[in-house]
């Protein structure tokens, strides 16, 4: 069964690995066993004689990262994890003295609360680098995570004191091939010459309906040499010896990004399912567990079994090559901070998710101005003023820099290209999604990455903002044109649906602010966050700044919401975010003179004011009050909560129209007359 180049020894852990993920795939009566089974060596080759991992210290930075782009194929995963003997870490990333998964969390595959979930979760089980599970993230956080290496590498690695020199490894199914995400992914990092990146494309011409031949034709090396990859192509998967080849390959590639295509076949050794797609999301069934076990060799029991020798064997060749690089680099560390002390206290607050002292001291203040600038002009500079203080905060946009207002001019900020890896300006070309996947690639690398496009194209990279906030990392959206104010451009361009598509995301904050001044405090409050990722949605055009001196502060965004005009005894509440903040303040104006007491109330995140206590929240929105209007250049959605029963709405509930900004405001009832007609209407 084994090729000349395997050993007794290799052979024994690979086995480990297939009967390990079939063991736990049939004890949970659920999962994927057919590509674990196949991978077993591909992944076995890459931890035992090329990673560079100390499984003591899982969070060491200077440590090679394996993404599991094929969630599905989690038990791989889970039982490499086991065998190296990983060692968990708590919130703050210190190692707690056990194992990051025991054979009993392998028992526990895909029950609730063990630390085995269905498919990869960051956070959850220690040794898993990144969410995996919507096919081609993976991929996506690979770019992100290879482009954040060569970036601390240009910045902080010192002739003599190479900090950061590692590779990201990504494993890769066809569905991640097929994925749009996959192909902009590749072309990205063909584009940028990322050669610390190898994917290995599993190339089991199976998926879920049967054979790829089905939907799957094209030459897939031909496609990846094209966009400007070193491709390799490995005929068995299990040949250790072509596998070794490859990976050293791609080790000694110094201009590229590497493929390997590893030809396999699902669900290897079992007798009545390799080669067919049964293998791939269901258990293979008691019987045939035991006959593949059979033609392993294998004893049928006990189920789980993990021979002595496997253990020892991961621990004296991943386990010590990992143990003696970490200790070359505390050394490295060390004689670093004596030499350039400013520069590694920068790389302990990376770590330690701190941001530097005074990193807010440049933000700017707006005077009150009629005319006023557009929110996405204000984000433009505060973006600035704080990547200026705050090393690590890169960022660029899908092609959209001058609309979206993210690039960053000040001295040395620079351009990150293929020749130059050290710039801070990202150019993500008209890729969004990847751009959203690559972010959470970056920060999960420490660095305080983010994105920018028009708002309505969040729906290009949706789903990687959905795993951001699933991960709970600070990913930064800068959306712009957020609204039909966007005008002429018309209605494939104007966001209706998006702020409430986007709210209805768990733990993601979506932040819009009304005037420059609350487009500072957004940027104060969301990026101490370390925690969630935030959306700033801004608008193309001017909005009026605020006179701050008789209304309320804007400080008033760190809470969420906040009143910004008032009267003695309110009788109506006028709520709106961003833009629609505006017209609230002028109708406010207006009914004050007509003898209505009224009070404006300004909801930049919705979030943030749902986490302050009841009091808060009371004292804002009490609840005596009912006359309420609430105005959004958006639908209905989610305001209900706000309006209650005798509010009423003033948004959208069709899409835009293509027409200069004064007529399509107008057409949808954006006016000050309106707004006022609507509070004298809720009144009665
Ligand atoms: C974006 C996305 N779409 C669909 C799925 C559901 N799904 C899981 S695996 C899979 C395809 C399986 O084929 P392949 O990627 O070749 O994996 P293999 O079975 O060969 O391991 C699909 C469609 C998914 N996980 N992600
Ligand atoms: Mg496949």
């Amino acid at each position: 069964m084994a090729s000349a180049s395997t050993t007794d020894l290799d052979q024994l852990a690979i086995n480990t690995i297939r009967t390990l993920s079939m063991d736990g795939v049939q004890q949970a009566n659920s999962g994927h066993p057919g590509t674990p089974m196949a991978l077993a060596p591909v992944a076995y080759t890459l931890w035992s004689e090329f990673l560079k991992y100390d499984p003591a210290q899982p969070t060491w930075p200077g440590r090679d990262r394996f993404i599991l782009s094929c969630g599905h194929a989690s038990m791989l995963l889970y039982s490499l994890i086991h065998l190296a003997g990983i060692e968990r870490v708590d919130e703050r990333g210190q190692t707690v003295g056990q194992p990051a998964l025991t054979l009993d969390d392998l028992r526990n595959f895909r029950q609730l609360g063990s630390p085995t979930p269905g498919h990869p979760e960051y956070h959850h089980t220690t040794g898993v680098e990144t969410t995996t599970g919507p096919l081609g993230q993976g991929l996506g956080n690979s770019v992100g995570f290879a482009m954040a290496e060569a970036w601390l590498a240009k910045r902080y690695n010192k002739p003599g004191c190479e900090l950061f020199d590692y590779n990201v490894y990504a494993l890769c199914s066809d569905g991640d091939i097929m994925e749009g995400i996959g192909s902009e992914a590749a072309s990205l990092a063909g584009h940028l010459k990322l050669d610390n990146l190898c994917w290995i494309y599993d190339d089991n011409h199976i998926t879920i309906e049967g054979e790829t031949s089905l939907a799957f034709s094209e030459d897939v090396a031909a496609r990846f040499l094209a966009y400007g990859w070193h491709v390799v192509k490995v005929g068995n998967a299990n040949d250790l010896s072509a596998l070794r080849a490859a990976y050293q390959s791609f080790l000694d590639t110094h201009d590229r990004p590497t493929l390997i295509i590893v030809r396999s076949h699902i669900g290897w050794g079992s007798p009545n399912k390799q080669d067919s797609h049964e293998a791939h999301g269901a258990p293979l069934g008691e019987e045939e567990v035991a006959l593949t076990k059979d033609a392993y060799g294998w004893p049928r029991e006990p189920k789980f079994y993990v021979p002595d020798e496997v253990r020892e064997h991961f621990s004296a060749t991943l386990g010590q090559r990992g143990a003696a690089a970490y200790a070359a680099w505390e050394e490295t560390l060390e004689q670093y901070a004596r030499q350039h002390p400013e520069l590694a206290a920068e790389l302990k607050q990376i770590q330690a998710h701190q941001l530097p002292k005074g990193w807010d001291s440049g933000i700017p203040s707006f005077p009150a101005d009629a005319k006023g600038v557009a929110t996405r002009s204000a984000s433009g500079k505060v973006l600035n003023a704080v990547a200026a203080k705050i090393p690590w905060m890169i960022g660029g946009s899908a092609d959209l820099a001058p609309s979206n207002n993210t690039h960053l001019g000040f001295d040395g900020a620079g351009s990150f290209g293929p020749q130059e890896h050290g710039g801070r300006n990202l150019h993500f070309g008209i890729r969004e999604h990847v751009m959203g996947s690559a972010l959470n690639g970056m920060v999960l690398s420490g660095l305080r990455a983010y994105g920018g496009t028009f708002l309505v194209f969040s729906d290009y990279m949706r789903p990687a903002i959905r795993l951001a906030a699933l991960m709970r990392v600070p990913a930064l959206y800068i959306f712009t044109h957020d609204s039909i104010g966007l005008g002429e451009d018309g209605p494939t361009h104007q966001p209706v649906e998006h702020l409430a598509a986007l709210r209805a995301i768990p733990d993601l904050l979506v932040v819009r602010p009304a005037d420059a001044n609350e487009v500072a405090e957004a940027y104060r409050t969301v990026l101490p966050i370390h925690d969630r990722p935030a959306a700033l949605v801004l608008t193309r055009q001017n909005l009026p700044t605020i006179d701050r001196g008789k209304y309320a502060s804007a400080a008033g965004v760190a809470q969420g919401a906040y009143v910004v005009a008032d009267s003695e005894q309110p009788r109506v509440i006028l709520m709106a975010s961003g833009s629609e903040l505006s017209l609230c303040m002028e109708a406010y104006e207006a009914l004050q003179k007509d003898g209505i007491a009224a009070r404006v109330v300004s909801m930049p995140c919705w979030e943030l004011f749902e986490a302050q206590d009841e009091a808060y929240r009371e004292s804002v929105l009490p609840a005596t009050i009912t006359a309420r209007v609430a105005v959004e250049a958006g639908v209905v959605q989610g305001w209900e909560r706000y309006l209650g029963t005798a509010g009423k709405f003033v948004g959208m509930n069709s899409f835009g129209a293509s027409a200069p900004l004064k007529d399509v405001m107008k057409r949808f009832g954006f006016t000050v007359e309106n707004v006022i007609a609507t509070a004298k209407a809720v009144l009665k």
